[in-house]
């Protein structure tokens, strides 16, 4: 493997891998670049390390997979010396815990911050990529790994009059690090996702009014969050590996209580039973009450009635509450998980506007405008979410084989193997890519599986000399099929949401991330690593 060269102003420094972005999954694949004695380089374009928890700084931002889920699981030692201080952990502890493992593994000196990636080529003569920066870098690499994630890119729609606005604009995924005080303000909030459903209810503690602009009404489910307690954690800690082991073993890659039982098969009091029970359990695995909530719509209608019924129980104005009632599939889009996020609607100053029959017309210099109306506010939280899966490869011209672009191969819909890999771009690599579980797992198992897996790779070429490593176009074609057919069995390919792209109008309508369940994936890409890397071309 080539050796990086020393730093020369007119030299290209060359490396075994560059990695783009340091969350995560940069900085796992850094580390374990490292341990394989690789030389690496990753460019990041945040100030700091944390990807997603490095941006989302705005109020009420926390994970909605347990503390104890959400944390690498690679180091026993790390496990056992990090402290989770909430059920669900604030964004300021996920970030600091990223701050602590890029310390810990002394990831730092290989990272270049500030610094945005925005060219990479293909060079068929040498098997390598260049890489260019928006800080002049020109490096080349063999391996060319993106680990950018997968809501990396915020979606700022484009409403008229934007820049006619007097006040500021947020957006909830570019969040000032120095924090916002609304007190006094009126703010107004678009969008009504998990970014929304977190930040409403801390914005309008601040705010002197808090108008919220609803597209689509949101199904939300209680956090119960809470302080854990150090019995609670010694005696986590001590059954971690147990642990690890049940998450891996499950679809999500994340362990909850799940019954199995079909939902109509238990009669209407019984149902509303474990509802109920699920519901007083809170989060995510409200979702685990029975086992076809969502694979049946009739089953899936019982669970909707119940989260409705709690929606008009928790809210006091009826006309609000009927807006605030989600009418597509329960957990269709992604669930929300909040903290008083519907009682929010009963304070007199908070309001709801409902754009989802007529859409925001424009910004003025006062406010925003609906159907005629203007709603004077002084500052507007763009809670409107991201180009998901692939909007952080957009920003990267990706020439492969042949001078075709990346951006021309995936015009209708990303195309990758087990969404590692695409066919005419060898040596680029995808950290939960489209095509692979990734949003759909708890995501540090999902990224931890992929560096592991690619890890093996790259030693394993190393070891038999191969200079690259691409994708048959059967297999990936074969794979994204797969990847389409088995969303259909879901109820979640029914619904408008950023899984399948249209929450930006003009995208293209592709089921991205893969619904075939954690385990089922992993065991695919294990048969192709033990089966000599089939489905790709080693040469
Ligand atoms: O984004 P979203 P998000 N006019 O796309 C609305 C993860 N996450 O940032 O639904 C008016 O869900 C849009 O309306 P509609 C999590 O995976 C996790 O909230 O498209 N409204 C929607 O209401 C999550 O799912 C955590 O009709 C417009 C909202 O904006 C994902 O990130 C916390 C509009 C966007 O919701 C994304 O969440 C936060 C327009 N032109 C995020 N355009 C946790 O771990 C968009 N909208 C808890």
């Amino acid at each position: 493997m080539a050796q990086a060269s020393a730093a020369h102003p007119s030299e290209i420094e060359v490396f075994d891998a560059v990695v783009v972005g340091a969350g995560f999954a940069g900085l796992y694949m850094l580390h374990r670049l490292r341990e394989l004695g690789f030389t690496a380089r990753v460019y990041e374009a945040g100030g700091g390390v944390g990807g997603t928890w490095y941006w989302n700084r705005y109020p009420g931002a926390r994970c909605d997979v347990e503390s104890l889920q959400y944390s690498f699981s690679f180091s026993e030692e790390l496990d056992q010396e990090w402290n989770w201080s909430e059920k669900y952990s604030p964004q300021p502890e996920i970030l600091a815990y990223a701050n602590h493992v890029a310390d810990r593994f002394d990831l730092r000196s290989q990272i270049v911050f500030d610094t945005r990636v925005t060219a990479a080529t293909f060079n068929e003569d040498t098997d390598s990529w260049l890489i260019e920066t928006d800080r002049g870098d020109r490096v080349t690499a063999k391996f060319f790994i993106m680990a950018v994630g997968c809501l990396s890119a915020p979606n700022r729609p484009a409403f008229d009059g934007m820049e006619d606005f007097r006040g500021p604009i947020y957006h909830t995924g570019e969040w000032p690090h120095e924090g916002v005080d609304f007190t006094d303000l009126r703010v107004g909030v678009i969008g009504t996702g998990s970014s929304a459903i977190q930040s409403i209810p801390i914005i309008a503690r601040q705010a002197s009014e808090l108008t919220v602009f609803q597209r689509t009404a949101t199904w939300s489910v209680p956090a119960w969050n809470e302080a854990l307690s150090a019995e609670y954690l010694k005696e986590a800690k001590a059954h971690y590996p147990e642990l690890r082991a049940k998450a891996r073993a499950r679809p999500t890659g994340f362990y909850f209580p799940f019954n199995l039982q079909p939902a109509l098969e238990a009669n209407a009091e019984e149902r509303q039973q474990q509802y109920e029970a699920a519901w007083q359990r809170g989060g995510l695995p409200f979702l685990g009450a029975y086992g076809d909530l969502l694979f049946e719509k009739s089953a899936n209608d019982t669970i909707a009635e119940f989260a409705r019924q709690k929606i008009r129980s928790i809210v006091r104005d009826p006309a609000t509450a009927e807006l605030l009632c989600p009418q597509n599939v329960f957990g269709c889009k992604r669930l929300c998980v909040d903290t008083d996020y519907f009682a929010t609607y009963n304070l007199p100053h908070v309001k709801l506007v409902d754009v989802s029959r007529t859409p925001i017309e424009r910004f003025t210099r006062d406010g925003i405008v609906v159907d005629g109306t203007a709603y004077e506010v002084d500052a507007i939280v763009s809670a409107t979410g991201f180009a998901a899966m692939t909007g952080s490869f957009d920003k990267i011209a990706i020439t492969g084989r042949g001078g075709r672009t990346l951006a021309e191969k995936w015009r209708a819909g990303p195309r990758a193997y087990l969404g590692l890999a695409s066919a005419g771009f060898p040596n680029l690599f995808m950290i939960t890519g489209p095509g692979s579980p990734s949003v759909l797992a708890s995501m540090i198992q999902a990224i931890e599986q992929h560096v592991d897996w690619l890890a093996d790779c790259l030693s394993h070429m190393r070891d038999v000399g191969a200079r690259s490593i691409e994708p048959l176009q059967a297999d990936e074609d074969a794979w994204v099929t797969h990847v389409n057919d088995v969303s259909t069995v879901s109820l979640r390919s029914t619904c408008s949401s950023w899984y399948v792209g249209t929450n930006i109008a003009g995208r293209p309508r592709v089921f991205m991330p893969y619904i075939g369940g954690f385990p089922i994936y992993v065991q695919k890409c294990n048969e192709v690593m033990n089966n000599a890397y089939e489905g790709f071309v080693l040469k």
